[in-house]
């Protein structure tokens, strides 16, 4: 009931409207019903001089309520008659802001006469991220107060902005240390005392100048380039009703808006994306025992290119770093190459020199395991070769004190193996950074079969503190996502030995928002070593019985064709820029020659499309049943953060429910008839043929 999420009492003849929904205080349905009625009973109030609007906990509202937003029935409404009644109060209304002020929260604060902020809060309007505008007169009150060219920068962004930013930029009108509550009252009682005119943004005019038309102009070319994400273009159209309407027209333009992006399969998919993150944080049945261990300081072998991007993380957010190599030279080249990323992060203004100098200053580089005795988590990054590995572990068990995490940055060996050589299982986790290690969002953590569960939460707690986006996976070839990834690449060599060019496949694929098709992304990570990990799974006598499997790759690494850094690959590269290369059509004829493939001219971009997402959905849809993944929403976060899925499809999962299960299901087995399946590579998988019978999505799907 609203009753328990807003109140409103009068304190010394000042009214107070508090919003008390954690965790976020976000604008559900039931906050807006609560301030409507709050509202009446300020305006039947005589003695209230003024009004303070306050919100308990954490933060002032960071938003609207997102869940609220699949109700058929949803509607901006009557948040805006609120904040509409807010703006006409005769009487001073005065917002004390803290945490994270944003969408609604900001909108609700802008409808206020008077804002004060402490210092540490961030403002910011990040609908944009979620597929939407801000819908409660955001684009027409922001612009009023900031300007165009700062309106359009934060609401098309979506970037936060600090307290003393947002009082430079006219957004709130002070900043000041202290209680909320109390600041609030005096800033309210000094308002109605002084009798001084109350500010409503509504009535603000904008100033039309070069500058406006200019930043209006620029902001319309831009998202022109990007259709995929149709809130941009409404946001540059409900900004520029801000500039040519009046504030209500404007706000039925944005209000418009709003709900058809709503209802758009691009917010939804962003939505789906927003929910499964958080959730991806959770691992169920961990509390109690699995409470985080402490981590001060961390420790990691390997000052390679992934053991110094490791570190780069940590130091990033202030925790001391202990680098381990075996030679002086490793030791200098590793962590001359961190102060070359960083410092060429500071020539790009995104850090300053002190900065640069704090962050190496917390990286240290030894040559002996003894000084990582102190470290409460130490990561080995070291070459991914499963003898070194082990030995290397056996070490960490050794050398580590008690309580310690030992944590493995492998790819593709087994986690289990690898704990077990440290002779104390329980401590060991997999922490699977992604390359540029300091770039990518993606953090697989490898729940290995004895890992604590205080150790699964250390690696998941200190994933989130260094920005990452964690997600837990079971123990398997490849993990989430280079298992997933396996069966697009065989598929994609296929094609290539059937008559498909790598500049087909890219396009097919890349016409689905990936970021890369295959071919450049293997020229881009390196054909070597995607060769190196088939050559690797023929020596270990694991690779497939299909005498076809993946020729393309061992030959172009053969004929020291690795990609980008050696310009020649599954394309010829003029710097950074891939031509086709005809050498590549005639190495595909020679090896179908070879392999018995007849080449065919009739491969469509559909047929690229289905044999390669559909293998991939599929051997997502199995890594589900067999339990190395918890939920479908984890699988696509893995996608969508380290492997340049698009956003705006949700994630492989996701997008295999717009399909629909029943079609996936029936085109692999089409492939299975006109290919052949003696591999199974055809084979649905059980899970998928049991939802498909039972009519189910994998939306809806829990593990039991
Ligand atoms: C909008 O405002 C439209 C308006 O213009 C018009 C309509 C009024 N709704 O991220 P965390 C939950 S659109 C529902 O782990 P943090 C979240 O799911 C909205 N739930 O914490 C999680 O729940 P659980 C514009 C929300 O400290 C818990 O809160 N606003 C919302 O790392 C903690 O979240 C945004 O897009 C919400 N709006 O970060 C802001 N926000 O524990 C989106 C959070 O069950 N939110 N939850 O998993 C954020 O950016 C971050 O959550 C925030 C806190 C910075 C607030």
């Amino acid at each position: 009931m609203s009753i328990n999420v807003v109140r409103y009492e009068n304190r010394s003849d000042i009214g107070l409207v508090v919003i008390s929904n954690p965790p976020v205080n976000a604008i559900s349905p039931e906050v807006t019903e609560g301030l409507r009625k709050a509202l009446d009973t300020f305006d039947a109030d005589s003695e209230a001089k003024a009004l303070v609007v306050h919100c308990e906990g954490r933060t002032f509202v960071a938003g609207g309520d997102i869940g609220s937003f699949e109700a058929p029935d949803f509607d901006t409404r009557p948040f805006s008659s609120v904040l509409s009644r807010l703006d006409a109060s005769p009487r001073p209304v005065v917002a004390t802001l803290h945490g994270t002020v944003l969408g609604g929260g900001l909108e609700l604060a802008m409808a206020c006469h008077f804002r004060l902020a402490l210092p540490a809060t961030r403002l910011g309007m990040p609908e944009v991220k979620l597929g939407l505008l801000p819908g409660s007169q955001g684009t027409q009150r922001l612009p009023r107060l900031a300007g165009v060219p700062l309106a359009l920068d934060l609401i098309l962004t979506g970037r936060l902005i600090a307290a003393q930013d947002a009082l430079s930029a006219g957004i709130i009108d002070d900043v000041a240390d202290g209680d909320p509550l109390a600041l609030g009252f005096a800033a309210a009682e000094r308002i109605a005392e002084t009798k001084v005119t109350v500010r409503r943004t509504s009535t603000m005019k904008i100033a039309v100048n070069a500058a406006t038309t200019r930043a209006l102009s620029e902001a319309a070319a831009s998202v022109a380039k990007k259709p995929a994400y149709p809130a941009l273009s409404a946001i540059v159209r409900s900004v520029d009703a801000a500039v040519n309407l009046p504030f209500h027209e404007g706000e039925e333009v944005e209000a418009r808006a709003f709900e058809q992006l709503r209802l758009s399969d691009t917010s939804r998919a962003l939505r789906h994306l927003f929910f499964a993150e958080r959730a991806a944080a959770r691992v169920p049945g961990l509390a109690p025992a699995g409470r985080p261990r402490e981590v001060c300081s961390v420790g990691i072998v390997g000052a390679g290119t992934m053991g110094g991007g490791i570190a780069m993380n940590f130091a990033n957010v202030g925790i001391p770093v202990v680098l381990v190599e075996t030679t002086d030279d490793a030791l200098n080249r590793g962590l001359a190459t961190v102060r070359k990323n960083y410092e060429a992060s500071a020539a790009k203004g995104k850090l300053s020199t002190e900065q640069v100098e704090k962050r190496l200053s917390l990286l240290s580089g030894r040559l002996d395991y003894a000084s990582l005795s102190n470290c409460d988590l130490v990561i080995e990054a070291v070459f991914e070769n499963l003898q070194i590995k082990k030995d290397v572990c056996a070490r960490l068990g050794r050398v580590c004190k008690e309580g310690a995490v030992i944590a493995t940055n492998t790819s593709t060996l087994d986690v289990d193996v690898l704990a077990e050589a440290t002779a104390r299982p329980a401590d060991v986790v997999g922490m699977h950074f992604f390359s540029p290690a300091n770039v990518m969002r993606l953090l697989e953590v490898v729940r290995g079969a004895k890992t604590a569960p205080d150790v699964l939460s250390t690696a998941m707690q200190v994933s989130r503190r260094i920005g990452k986006t964690p997600v837990v996976s079971g123990v398997c070839y490849g993990f989430i996502g280079n298992r997933m990834l396996e069966p697009y690449m065989r598929e994609t060599e296929f094609l290539l030995l059937e008559g498909a060019l790598p500049e087909q496949i890219d396009a097919a694929i890349e016409s689905l928002g990936m970021a890369m098709g295959p071919c450049r992304m293997s020229d881009l990570s390196g054909v070597d070593v995607g060769a190196k990990v088939v050559n690797g799974q023929a020596e270990a006598g694991e690779l497939p019985p299909d005498p076809h499997y993946r020729p393309v790759v061992r030959k172009l690494f053969e004929l020291g064709r690795h990609g980008q850094k050696t310009q020649t690959g599954y394309y010829r590269y003029e710097g950074r820029i891939p031509k086709p290369d005809p050498t590549v059509a005639t190495i595909c004829v020679d090896l179908g020659r070879q392999h018995g493939i007849t080449r065919r001219g009739d491969i469509t971009d559909q047929e690229i499309i289905q044999r390669l997402m559909y293998t991939l959905i599929n051997e997502g849809i199995q890594i589900l049943d067999e339990g190395v993944s918890y939920r479908p929403g984890d699988v696509d976060v893995v996608w969508t953060a380290g492997y340049g899925f698009p956003d705006y499809r949700g994630g492989p999962l996701y997008m295999a429910d717009q399909i629909g299960l029943a079609e996936i299901q029936k085109t692999l087995e089409h492939y299975g008839r006109v290919r052949g399946d003696q591999f199974g590579y055809w084979t649905p998988s059980r899970l998928l043929n049991e939802l498909v019978a039972t009519g189910q999505r994998l939306g809806a799907w829990t593990k039991e």
